[in-house]
């Protein structure tokens, strides 16, 4: 039917052309989404930046053998849990705030905790569960039955398998025990590639160093393609990535500008990233426009080692720590991995537990009640009316709803006024990621009894920033964009006041240079008890009331008694033999500052030029033959250039005729500079003297470096 225009009537007319402004503003109102700004995470990014704080599980045989790297020799009957214990672990985990575990399915050692068709080398050969357990099915169903994700740990590196360093090991075993664990066992949200690798090691008996090209041998293009069809959600971690970079440290902590982006230098096609490729310091800071999305992740363990040992029962970090490493991790736009190495038992050791629970309960109370969710907000600039970018959305729980700003708009504030005076302490940033990493540098400002004050301020916001102030009691709170490549596009502003922290307060223990053990420390309504050479302490262990004299090696731990008969925690110091009238010297010359390796004081360290590697060796006599049990070595904990990483320990009656007492790796000194320990087998530990011989060491220097060195 053609229209009539013969029933047109003005009011019609007025009223279509109402309806049409109303449909032009609307259109307006779906204003275009910002366009995003350089690259952009993945959908499995994405869903992996939500996780934020996950776990690790190291937990192999190195766990029986007490040590952090196994030579790959190690017979499978060793692995024998008593009370292994998946639920435990989890839940001790998950108490934590944790929302993933990955779990060494294999570590450098090679043996695998499943019934692998690949190598015999597997715990169908262990005693545990007459070889018919699985680790790794064990942990993955614990993980779905308590609503965590979990990933696997798998190590290039294989000291165990004879075909290291060959195609067919690389090829077929390595891509097969991937295939084997990421069919078998339920989605999986990270795959670890571990960047140490190649040297010497088992190799099914030939026992020699063996060497890859970390660049080619892998053959990660086709490794990834294993990886992708099986699981397309997995996101795969190694030092460069290809979609998660490690941090560059293992301490826990990202740098205070800590970009998501990353073009790795001299590395740019990330395709063919190779493994054990990072540059340390860059993977903390990442880099502003780089050309990969590529986060950090902040692996660190609860304890000095990876693996579980006994000896650092009383080495555990506490609440205070970890909270800390949360903020200097999370809080800078990377991913806490927290690793929680079960004992022998095969059970979160109670210390590590306990510590968990006060952790999680932090974070639980930390962000209980979000001050921002009931103030009301206000922005110099808005995109339109769109809702889509109204300033309000910062207060509600979606990381993708966000305040946006005209384009070309890099710069504004936004003010969130709080209905009554509110305390607060910590404040939460995120931009919407799924349009790139926009802005550059933020302050923060609480208005405080009608005057401004800076709360904090930085540089790049990503997935989550976590600004810890002073408690500070604010009318209103603003954060103002100072600088940015592209409009603003802000998801949360978070506002919370932080719970109390249990403040860590343990007896200090010392020992000064005639031999006298002092142990000092208040605390409230409780008295000081210790033990020699224990590492647990009661309610009878001896009350502590004057220095008493230990020239002997040995350790002494000490804590706190409660009036109730409960206990603090418990602190451990290891002392090696006094070392009275020692000479330490270096056989080609001696070095002034040689006593800085025998004052029990790690922040000293004695910085010695060896001449080529191999054949200087450190001397010490000891003054008189004494039996020695063991040696350790402290390396330098705070610059890991020229700490001893290969070493050959010879000891003497005369100091003329030497004997081989123990030559070995100082395993994973390089990733985490922690005291090692030889042992001395008692038919050798006879001696007056001692060489060590530094055979080969971190960076390309002519200098070693000991904090350290203790005779036990
Ligand atoms: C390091 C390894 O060599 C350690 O043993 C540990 O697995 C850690 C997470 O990564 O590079």
């Amino acid at each position: 039917m053609i229209p009539s225009f013969s029933k047109f009537h003005p009011s019609k007319f007025l009223f279509l052309l109402s309806l049409l402004l109303c449909c032009k503003t609307s259109i307006g109102q779906k204003t275009a989404s910002p366009v995003p700004y350089g690259v952009t995470p993945s959908e499995r990014l994405l869903a992996w930046h939500e996780l934020e704080f996950y776990g690790f599980i190291h937990f192999t045989i190195n766990t029986f053998t007490d040590k952090e790297w196994g030579y790959g020799d190690e017979s499978p009957t060793l692995f024998n849990p008593t009370h292994f214990d998946p639920d435990q672990i989890v839940l001790s985990m998950k108490a934590a705030g944790m929302k993933a575990i990955i779990l060494t399915a294999k570590h450098h050692d090679g043996f695998c905790l499943w019934p692998t068709k690949t190598t015999e080398h597997n715990i169908t050969k262990s005693p545990w569960k007459n070889g018919k357990g699985d680790v790794v099915r064990e942990i993955s169903d614990a993980c779905r039955r308590h609503g965590l994700k979990f990933g696997v740990y798998l190590s290039p590196w294989d000291r165990n398998n004879e075909h290291y360093a060959t195609p067919h090991y690389v090829n077929t075993i390595f891509q097969n025990q991937l295939r084997e664990l990421l069919t078998n066992y339920g989605p999986v949200f990270e795959v670890w590639f571990d960047g140490a690798n190649g040297g010497d090691g088992y190799y099914g008996g030939k026992r020699e160093e063996r060497k890859i090209d970390r660049i080619t041998y892998y053959n990660l293009d086709e490794l990834w393609n294993v990886i992708r069809p099986l699981q397309p959600m997995a996101c795969i971690f190694s030092d460069l990535g290809p979609e998660i970079r490690w941090v560059g440290n293992e301490s826990g902590v990202a740098g205070e500008t800590c970009w998501p982006t990353y073009t790795p230098k001299g590395r740019e096609d990330i395709n063919k990233p190779g493994l054990g490729q990072t540059r340390y310091e860059e993977g903390q800071f990442g880099t502003r426009d780089g050309k990969y999305w590529i986060p950090a992740e902040c692996d660190v363990s609860i304890r000095p080692g990876w693996f579980y040992h006994e000896s650092e029962n009383n080495r555990v970090r506490s609440v205070e720590n970890l909270v800390n490493l949360y903020f200097k991790s999370v809080g800078h736009g990377a991913s806490m991995l927290l690793n929680i190495p079960p004992s022998r038992k095969g059970t979160v050791y109670p210390t590590d537990s306990i510590t968990l629970a006060q952790m999680g309960n932090y974070l639980q109370r930390l962000y209980a009640v979000n001050y921002a969710t009931t103030a009301k907000v206000k922005a110099s600039a808005v995109r339109s009316s769109d809702q889509a970018f109204a300033p309000e959305n910062v207060r509600d729980t979606d990381r993708y709803s966000y305040w946006g700003t005209p384009d070309g708009v890099t710069t504004g504030e936004i003010t969130l006024q709080f209905s009554k005076p509110t305390t607060f302490d910590v404040v939460r940033l995120r931009e919407n990621i799924k349009l790139g990493v926009r802005s550059d540098d933020w302050e923060i400002w609480a208005q405080v009894k009608g005057q401004w004050q800076l709360f904090g301020k930085g540089t790049a916001i990503g997935a989550s920033r976590l600004v810890k102030g002073p408690k500070v009691t604010a009318d209103a709170i603003k954060v103002s964009i100072t600088k940015g490549k592209a409009s603003i596009c802000i998801s949360d502003i978070g506002v919370f006041n932080s719970p109390e922290l249990p403040k860590e307060n343990l007896p200090v223990i010392s020992r000064d240079q005639k031999g006298q053990v002092h142990i000092v420390g208040e605390s409230k309504n409780a008295s000081i008890v210790y033990e020699k050479n224990r590492n647990d302490i009661s309610a009878t262990s001896t009350p502590y009331q004057a220095p008493f004299v230990m020239t002997e090696s040995g350790s002494v731990s000490a804590a706190f008694l409660n009036k109730d008969g409960s206990t603090s925690r418990i602190s451990t110091v290891t002392f090696g033999i006094l070392p009275q009238n020692w000479v330490l010297y270096k056989n080609q010359a001696t070095t002034d500052a040689k006593q800085l390796a025998l004052d029990n004081n790690p922040k000293t360290v004695w910085l010695v030029d060896i001449n080529a590697q191999g054949t200087d060796a450190l001397i010490l006599d000891t003054q008189k033959s004494q039996v020695i049990k063991g040696v350790s070595y402290v390396p330098d904990p705070t610059n890991g250039q020229g700490n001893i990483t290969h070493y050959a320990l010879y000891g003497s009656q005369n100091g003329n005729d030497w004997q081989l007492i123990q030559e070995g790796e100082f395993s994973n000194i390089e990733a985490n500079p922690r005291p090692q320990r030889v042992n001395i087998p008692k038919d050798k530990g006879q001696l007056r003297y001692l060489k060590l011989v530094p055979k080969r060491w971190v960076g390309n220097g002519h200098q070693v470096r000991i904090a350290d060195l203790l005779l036990l």
